[in-house]
């Protein structure tokens, strides 16, 4: 990007060492540090440096794991039986797939139940294995069927139960990086949920993109309307928008909120990808950081210029902010698709979204 305004006169700072012992010493004291030594830390010029690395997840390593702390630790001892998804350049400590986003696995074995509880962040999942789960959000029951997305918003009730046989297994994404960064981040239990519904509103009041129940129209568009976006439906409209784009750009929907059009969480944005039998698609690069999961297929990543190993079904893999993202199907006979989480959400509403190629 060029900007006219900018000029990179690459002058140096002054640093720590260069002043006096006992100047240094009384600004201890006082609580007070000088800037200008961390100035260029804070405010790299030209472009941010992401602690963010280009990084995969491999399902085939995760999964044994995963159905290890099954056994290892039962859900009383875990609330949620997660492995999460920690980005080497953070620590692993951090809990950070990217700056923003969290990135976790999550499994539940038949009649356990994850306990209801609520809290600040905003999370969601994107379903992978297993039959017979179910997310309860505020007594709607949303069945947990492979590649559905659920949300469970910022301080609404959430359980997750198991009716079926066999381990369920679904990705979670949350916005906890930012909401710690807030020290904002708390949860609070409560007792089981009862269920209202019989079918979720995906197949009900909110069955069609276009359509919404009339009566609402009278009323402020609801900010959480719609809480599960079933796969088949996504991966029918990507087969429909593959037919009306040219080869080599991207087939890309993003998920809304039905009743106002937009993003469905104030935070994270989520989207889904096809690529075609052989396809290659360089995504237009911008500000957010990324984080992308195949749903099925396999793609090869090259994520800032650095090339990841073929991704495969439930395999995971972390873009900083700012990184250029180029997919290639190595398929010559099946469609891949991958699922898409940013912060572009957050980074529109403070302001600092930018788009760098058109
Ligand atoms: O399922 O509610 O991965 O509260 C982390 C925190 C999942 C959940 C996570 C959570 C959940």
């Amino acid at each position: 990007m060029s900007d006219p305004q900018a000029h990179s006169g690459a002058s140096s700072l002054g640093t720590l060492d260069e002043l006096p012992q006992d100047y240094r010493d009384a600004m201890t004291s006082a609580n007070l540090v000088p800037l200008w030594p961390s100035m260029r830390g804070f405010l790299p010029h030209d472009a941010p440096r992401p602690q963010t690395r280009p990084a995969l997840w491999r399902y085939s390593e995760v999964r044994p794991l995963l159905l290890r702390a099954g056994s290892l630790t039962p859900i009383e001892k875990a609330e949620r039986r997660v492995l999460v998804f920690s980005n080497p350049g953070h620590g692993l400590d951090g809990l950070h797939c990217t700056g923003t986003i969290y990135v976790g696995m999550q499994m539940i074995l038949p009649g356990e139940i994850a306990p209801n509880h609520r809290h600040t962040p905003s999370a969601v999942r994107l379903v992978v294995e297993g039959e017979g789960g179910s997310t309860i959000v505020n007594g709607e029951r949303l069945p947990m069927e492979r590649g559905d997305l659920i949300l469970t918003p910022a301080l609404q009730w959430h359980e997750h139960t198991h009716a079926g046989s066999g381990p369920v297994i679904w990705m979670d994404a949350l916005d906890l990086p930012l909401v710690v960064g807030m020290e904002a981040s708390y949860a609070l239990e409560g007792a089981s949920q009862t269920v209202k519904n019989g079918l979720d509103a995906s197949v009900t009041r909110y069955r069609r993109a276009g359509l919404v129940p009339y009566q609402n129209f009278a009323s402020p568009r609801a900010q959480y309307p719609l809480m599960r976006w079933p796969w088949a439906e996504v991966r029918a409209a990507l087969e429909a928008l593959a037919s009306d784009t040219d080869e080599g750009k991207p087939v890309h929907l993003g998920y809304v909120n039905p009743e106002t059009g937009g993003e469905c969480l104030p935070t994270l944005g989520f989207s889904a990808i096809m690529l075609r039998s052989g396809e290659e698609v360089t995504l237009p690069r911008d500000s957010a950081s990324a984080v992308f999961h195949v749903v099925s297929g396999t793609v090869q990543a090259e994520v800032a210029g650095e090339a990841l190993l073929n991704a495969e079904d439930a395999d995971v893999f972390a873009a900083p902010a700012h990184a250029r993202v180029r997919l290639v199907n190595r398929s010559t006979a099946k469609p891949a698709f991958l699922f898409q989480i940013d912060d572009a959400p957050l980074q529109r509403k403070i302001g600092i979204y930018e788009r760098f190629d058109a």
